[in-house]
């Protein structure tokens, strides 16, 4: 299919350096571990490898902290090693984007240093820094300009006692919001986080929070929506703001452009298509796609500030509603999207959507889900342990023994604060659903002490899941009928009928079927070569319970029933469709 950037076709894999391979045995996942396991990888059918911030950082926040754009975190490597990392891709075909992390910096990077040094500092407009406020009931207290909840469970304020201002943070508060509205900040950014890695050779980038960098530059006050709280939700103050179309347009004319560097862009709280759609359009001259998170996480109760944590279980119907939204959006339009169902912020797929209760059934539902994602339009992104079934901490550690990230501990904090009981069991309960941590967990190699992720008599810098000897890469290698196995042959089955799986329209059957996830991949008209002009049509049928199903009759079920058209019926060992379908779909064969 001519004519198609390659970035669509390709299939991106996350990795998160902390806990992918640690080479030189100090519990953390480091540089050289990873390009020690690129053949694994290219192996799996990876096309991209997507690495998680590596940057010189204080680790506030996993390195989404970055105190130095330009140098490398110790424990991760050094300069050379992301330079072996590119040309180790480059030399397999495969290609290497970085995540630029540029809503905000580490209150340790010299510009932070040097903006906060004074009120008369050249780059004190570089951040946003306010005056208070004085609490009008004549008490004289102090308070933050704004009454804004951060995404950390805190003000989005905190006050700097050497020039008695206080500065913005939407996340931690060592994690201070760049001021996109000043020209020489945005240059700055686009040269030193940006132009200097493309100049050594990465291909693009994750380009994190795209769609923050524009405030509300007033500062007004949010609504009250969480009664008698200080702070309130705020994300209206800042995500799709008044300038954010003309700042990404600027970067990507200015830097990422003329580069030909892929654009994926993380694009949270924003649940609306129509607010979508100009950053992914083609003409718009903004992102090439974007990740949109409304699937990954449902579940989140209320509003994701206050009730992020406070789980509300959901049916199979509102995924399925949830996907197919996002499936078709784009269609008849030039802009383009992106399927995934695991990133480092959440809770493992095999968990969330499927059975992780046991070995059969978390086998089983892992490659349901695998089928499921790889035959998902758009561009494919999985995240390191999607491929082998890896999945949520054991629903017995603790949080305070095994959580780390800052955003879990920053809820459970709140709610241990709040003295309610049952807050606090509801967002322990939702933790050990929802938490980031569960994503975090030391990748499983094999079944050796520390599963191979580091030496044995190691401590890694987070726990191996108790489960590695019955979930682990070289176990799956070695067997074909394992998850790892089934990953590779549907992302192989995706790029053989790419014009069905990657191009193709969604169509969804079955609707409120509580089991059944069932949709018909059609090719788009515009098939070039042999097949120009043929309709090509799939139906996927996965099942997401653990009884079996049998549709007696698939036609009319399907609601397919008339219809002809070249039928691709793939069945995958116990994936077999049921006999009496058989007789039905291969009607439709020819
Ligand atoms: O995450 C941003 C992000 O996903 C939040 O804004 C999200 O909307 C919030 O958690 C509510 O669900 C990115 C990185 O992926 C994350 O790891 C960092 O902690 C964060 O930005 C700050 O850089």
């Amino acid at each position: 299919h001519d004519g198609k950037p390659w970035w669509k076709d390709a299939v991106f894999y996350q990795v998160y350096p902390a806990s992918f391979k640690d080479s030189n045995g100090d519990g953390w996942g480091d540089i050289p571990g990873l390009v020690s396991k690129i053949d694994y990888l290219a192996e799996l059918g990876v096309d991209v490898i997507w690495l998680s911030p590596m940057y010189e950082s204080p680790q506030k926040d996993m390195g989404y902290d970055v105190s130095d754009y330009q140098s490398v975190y110790s424990r991760y490597g050094t300069l050379r090693d992301v330079d072996a990392l590119i040309s180790a891709c480059h030399a397999r075909g495969m290609k290497l984007i970085l995540d630029l992390v540029v809503n905000h910096t580490s209150d340790q990077h010299r510009w932070f240093l040097e903006s906060r040094s004074s009120k008369t500092n050249p780059k004190r407009d570089w951040y946003i820094w306010k005056p208070p406020r004085f609490s009008p009931s004549g008490g004289g207290e102090r308070l933050p300009p704004t009454n804004w909840r951060g995404y950390f469970a805190t003000s989005t304020w905190t006050w700097d006692e050497q020039t008695q201002e206080y500065y913005l943070h939407l996340y931690h508060s060592s994690q201070p919001d760049l001021n996109w509205e000043n020209p020489a900040c945005r240059r700055a950014i686009y040269d030193e986080a940006v132009r200097f890695w493309l100049d050594r050779g990465v291909d693009g980038f994750r380009i994190d929070t795209v769609n923050k960098y524009s405030k509300v530059t007033s500062y007004p006050d949010a609504p009250v929506v969480i009664p008698g709280s200080p702070i309130q939700p705020a994300p209206e103050m800042w995500c799709n703001g008044p300038r954010i179309h003309e700042f990404l347009r600027e970067m990507r004319a200015q830097v990422l452009g003329p580069r030909g560097a892929v654009s994926v862009g993380e694009l949270s709280n924003t649940p609306d298509p129509e607010q979508v759609m100009p950053y992914v359009s083609a003409a718009a001259g903004e992102l090439d796609m974007a990740h949109e998170f409304s699937t990954i996480r449902l579940g989140t109760g209320g509003n994701i500030f206050q009730g992020k944590y406070l789980y509300e279980p959901f049916g199979l119907p509102a995924l399925k509603r949830s996907v197919e939204k996002w499936q078709v959006f784009t269609e008849g339009t030039d802009g383009w999207h992106t399927a995934f169902i695991e990133n480092h912020d959440n809770g493992r797929a095999v968990s969330r959507f499927g059975d992780d209760s046991a070995p059969e059934p978390r086998a089983a539902s892992a490659k349901v889900i695998a089928l499921w994602q790889a035959t998902l339009t758009g561009t494919l992104f999985l995240y390191q342990g999607q491929e082998i079934g890896m999945s949520n901490m054991p629903r017995d550690w603790k949080v305070e023994d095994e959580y780390k990230d800052v955003e879990s501990l920053g809820f459970y904090k709140e709610a241990l604060e709040s003295g309610d009981e049952e807050r606090l069991r509801r967002t322990a309960e939702g933790l050990r659903i929802l938490a980031r941590d569960h994503a975090r967990l030391p990748f499983q190699w094999d079944d050796s002490p520390n599963a191979g992720f580091t030496a044995d008599g190691v401590k890694p810098w987070m726990r191996v899941h108790d489960g590695f000897r019955e979930v682990n890469a070289e176990q799956q290698m070695q067997d074909p009928g394992s998850v790892l196995s089934f990953y590779k042959k549907v992302l192989k089955l995706r790029k053989e009928h790419g014009d069905l799986f990657i191009h193709g329209r969604f169509r969804l059957l079955l609707p409120e079927d509580e089991s059944l996830f069932v949709y018909v991949k059609e090719s788009a008209d515009h098939i070039v070569g042999p097949d120009a002009g043929t309709k090509r049509r799939a139906v996927v049928v996965l099942n997401f319970s653990s009884t079996e199903r049998r549709l007696p009759d698939v036609g009319a079920a399907l609601g397919l029933d008339g219809q002809s058209g070249n039928l691709l019926i793939t069945t995958f060992g116990e994936h077999k469709i049921p006999s009496e379908w058989a007789d039905t779909l291969r009607a439709w064969e020819g």
